[in-house]
């Protein structure tokens, strides 16, 4: 059975438990909110619901159940390589179960099938101004394709009907997924490399295509296939996830979803933190001059970039209260690969993990001093050359597409309907507080 055939499998199986928890339960408290959550940007309020990826601060991600590394072990990898293709990833983020060679094997022809970006894309892009920021190159690259939608075709077609709307918009999110590595190299060289571009090769997966595209030379294919996966999705209430899915919410088709969530992830405090992380290590490098980095000055930079009224990028979490296991995830990808782990740029973030929870502690503000995913990714792009760190975001992008296309299509088949939090006033907060 295919992946569109195993998805309405697990679509029939589960309605039922949505269903029973509505029709039963719906009354059942799951938590309070407090007036620090209601100012302070909804920390911890339990009002989402998704079962394709769950953060427990303490242990971190679990992809449908299943830590980074058993996600990694249970999936098949690409022939003769060290990690799974991402379309082997998708078929597994959206049925729950770790698709065979062979129905991987299906997803990659399939993706490929769908995987020519329109001309007009193309045109949308080279009309922007070449100093545009790539994250607003990918956003509008992603927007300018909603004519494309299947989604907003069967909206409009008067047959509209809630039980089968996961089928238009699990279609379109293929094709939009499988467009992305090309858009994304695209911008890549259209800006980095004198507007050379590599037409993409037909035999290839996903994570294979990109960095072919991109023009960086193996392993940096496994190194795409391992930074989309961990990437791809970390639960729904984080910015780009959750914008994605309040977007979808109101039956806003994939493309416009997906570009919204994407302009989520482009904050300091989200996904341009990766940038942010780069730019923070290769400023520590160009003052220090040639000279050997140490402890103590990490320290002393860490404190200027606290004193100046930035935050430390790359440490602390919303959620997280311990070091990310994407962070170590990655860390690990350094450490088994010559000639990264004994590199100057992994040594130095290396001694920054050591350096930075203790600085955090000391300041006394972060809940969570530990290392993000951020801190760790850019290295391991630096070292394979793509070293031009404003695209870093683009990279991100690309894998939580993957999460969050996979959850609005779950979103449809659930009948999740439109969102819509209750704000409140000052004042009434100030009578509840006084009641209290
Ligand atoms: N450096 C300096 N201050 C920090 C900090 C850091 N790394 N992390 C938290 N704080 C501060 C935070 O700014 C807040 O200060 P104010 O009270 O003055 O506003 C205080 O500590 C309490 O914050 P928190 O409750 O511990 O964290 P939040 O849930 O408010 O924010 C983050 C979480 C991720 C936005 C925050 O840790 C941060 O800004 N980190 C640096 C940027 C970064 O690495 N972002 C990427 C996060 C990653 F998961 C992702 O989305 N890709």
């Amino acid at each position: 059975m295919g992946l569109k055939e195993t998805l309405k499998q697990k679509i029939e199986e589960h309605r039922p438990r949505t269903a029973k928890l509505m029709k039963e339960h719906g009354d059942v408290k799951i938590g309070e909110v407090t007036i620090e959550q209601a100012i302070g940007g909804a920390r911890s309020v339990k009002c989402l619901v998704t079962d394709i990826s769950y953060l427990d601060p303490e242990e971190g991600i679990r992809f449908r159940g299943k830590t980074i590394d058993e996600t990694f072990a249970c999936l098949p990898k690409v022939p003769g390589k060290g990690y799974p293709s991402v379309e082997a990833f998708w078929y597994f983020l959206l049925t729950g179960e770790a698709p065979t060679a062979q129905q991987a094997e299906e997803v990659i022809a399939d993706f490929k099938a769908r995987s020519q970006v329109p001309q007009y894309v193309i045109d949308v892009l080279r009309a922007l101004p070449r100093d545009s920021h790539p994250m607003a190159m990918f956003s509008a690259a992603i927007v300018a394709m909603q004519r494309e939608s299947k989604f907003s075709a069967y909206y409009k077609s008067g047959k509209f009907n809630k039980m089968n709307a996961w089928e238009p918009m699990y279609e379109e999110s293929t094709d939009l997924l499988a467009k992305l590595p090309a858009i994304g190299a695209y911008i890549y060289r259209m800006k980095y490399k004198g507007d050379q571009h590599i037409p993409s090769n037909p035999d290839l997966d996903f994570g294979g295509n990109f960095a072919h595209m991109m023009g960086v030379d193996a392993p940096y294919d496994d190194v795409a296939r391992m930074y989309f996966i961990l990437h791809s999705d970390h639960e729904s209430g984080n910015v780009s996830a959750h914008t994605t899915h309040l977007v979808a919410s109101a039956l806003s088709d994939a493309y416009y979803s997906l570009s919204a969530g994407i302009n989520g992830l482009a904050g300091p405090l989200h996904g341009l933190a990766n940038e942010e992380v780069l730019r923070w290590t290769q400023g520590f490098m160009e003052k220090l001059g040639g000279a050997e980095p140490t402890e103590e000055l990490i320290e002393k930079a860490l404190w200027d970039t606290l004193n100046s009224g930035q935050v430390i990028p790359g440490y602390g979490h919303a959620v997280l209260r311990k070091t990310d296991p994407r962070y170590t995830s990655q860390r690990e990808f350094c450490l088994n690969t010559e000639g990264l782990k004994d590199y100057p740029l992994f040594k130095l973030v290396s001694m920054i993990y050591k350096v930075a929870p203790g600085v955090l502690t000391k300041q006394g503000k972060a809940k969570n001093p530990w290392p993000n995913v951020d801190a760790q990714s850019g290295v391991i792009q630096w070292y394979y050359g793509v070293t031009e760190y404003d695209f870093y975001t683009v990279l991100f992008g690309i894998g939580r597409a993957i999460g969050v296309l996979a959850n609005i299509t779950w979103d449809r088949a659930l009948g999740y309907p439109i969102e819509r939090p209750k704000s409140v006033t000052t004042a009434m907060l100030e009578k509840w507080a006084a009641d209290a």
